[in-house]
């Protein structure tokens, strides 16, 4: 029987068969944890599997109960199915461990905010990059819009300038107010989408937003619980009442990337990919290199400063870190 990783708590995990939200509990087969790959864990929620259920067992429990399932007898995960894509992050930029946040993932929401906290665009760059890397279709989603008034407008709109001019779409919501609620629900319809940003952007809000039956903790968890652990118990999927699944991605900081040739992070900046087909030389850094098409769309403001800069910083990460 096949089923999707819901949870993961330990060694255990919560498997329903989407699009039903009945939650039953599963232990990994022996061996399967000891294949080879460099991620701690092998397993990650939006993952599909394939499990064998305990002899003579329902294991089939309602969601509800989800809190008492792990008292009967699991059912056994024997296979990983095919992933679709996944999202990977580095703990730190010199560790070589690698983390699966997530598996099968239909949409990444990057939520971010103007200020409370300050958005940092090349930590959000980043994100960005990761999941072009991943192959994970991407929407910023700029939250507490409510508060961005007066001088804020300024801000705002020079956002919406350097990453709608990058070819993202951005979504003015408030988690507080409602605005742009409607349509962030519309378009997690259907789909599983995952919810990543930094801790106090709003992403457990505006979850609650989109479905007020839904209960993930608003400000309870921070980085600080994260730091140094390698634990997956924070990352959790939640059913829609409207239709789609969300997983929410509490505290990402170290976001490092992972498996991206230092001359190939230019691929993944889609402004600088399109430009690059005008440059002289092949491949071209957009550093040095003379008749560098990128270069010359940077200075004529075609492409953003802001962006061209989160490039140069991430050559010189990967210049710093790798061998
Ligand atoms: N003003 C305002 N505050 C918000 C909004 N969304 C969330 N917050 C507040 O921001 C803080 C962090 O929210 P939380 O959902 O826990 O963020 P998370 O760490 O990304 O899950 C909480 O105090 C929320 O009440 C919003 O749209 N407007
Ligand atoms: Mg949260
Ligand atoms: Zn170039």
């Amino acid at each position: 029987m096949e089923a999707t990783v819901v949870k993961h708590t330990g060694s255990h995990y919560l498997l329903s068969a989407l699009p039903r939200w009945e939650l039953f509990p599963a232990v990994l087969k022996g061996k399967m944890r000891l294949k080879g790959s460099s991620a701690t864990n092998p397993v990650a929620v939006g993952d599909r599997v394939r499990y064998e259920s305990p002899q003579g067992r329902n294991t089939v429990c309602p969601a509800e109960k989800a809190g008492m399932l792990m008292e009967q007898d699991p059912a056994v995960i024997t296979e990983i199915l095919p992933r679709k894509n996944y999202i990977i992050r580095r703990s730190t930029n010199l560790s070589r461990q690698s983390h699966i946040i997530a598996a099968n993932v239909d949409r990444a929401f990057i939520v971010v905010t103007i200020d409370f906290p300050e958005v940092k665009l090349p930590f959000l760059d980043r994100l960005l990059v990761t999941c072009e890397v991943y192959n994970v279709p991407v929407t910023i989603v700029l939250n507490k819009c409510d508060l961005y008034t007066g001088e804020y407008q300024d801000r705002l709109s020079v956002f919406h300038s350097i990453y709608e001019g990058a070819g993202y779409s951005v979504m003015d919501v408030s988690a507080v107010t409602g605005q742009g609620i409607d349509m962030l629900r519309e378009a997690c319809k259907g789909a599983v989408s995952l919810f990543s940003g930094v801790s106090g952007v709003g992403k457990s809000s505006l979850i609650r937003a989109l479905d007020p039956t839904l209960d993930p903790k608003v400000g309870e968890i921070s980085d600080a619980h994260l730091q140094g652990k390698h634990t997956t118990t924070f990352y959790e999927m939640y059913p829609l009442a409207t239709g789609g699944f969300i997983i929410d991605t509490p505290g990402i900081r170290g976001f490092g990337l992972v498996d991206i040739a230092r001359d190939e992070i230019a691929l993944y900046f889609p402004e600088m990919l399109k430009a690059s087909a005008g440059c002289r030389f092949t491949p071209c850094t957009h550093t040095h290199e003379p008749g560098c098409a990128v270069k010359a769309a940077v200075e004529d403001g075609l492409i953003s400063y802001e962006r061209y800069s989160s490039y140069l910083g991430m050559l010189e990460d990967e210049t710093k870190y790798r061998h």
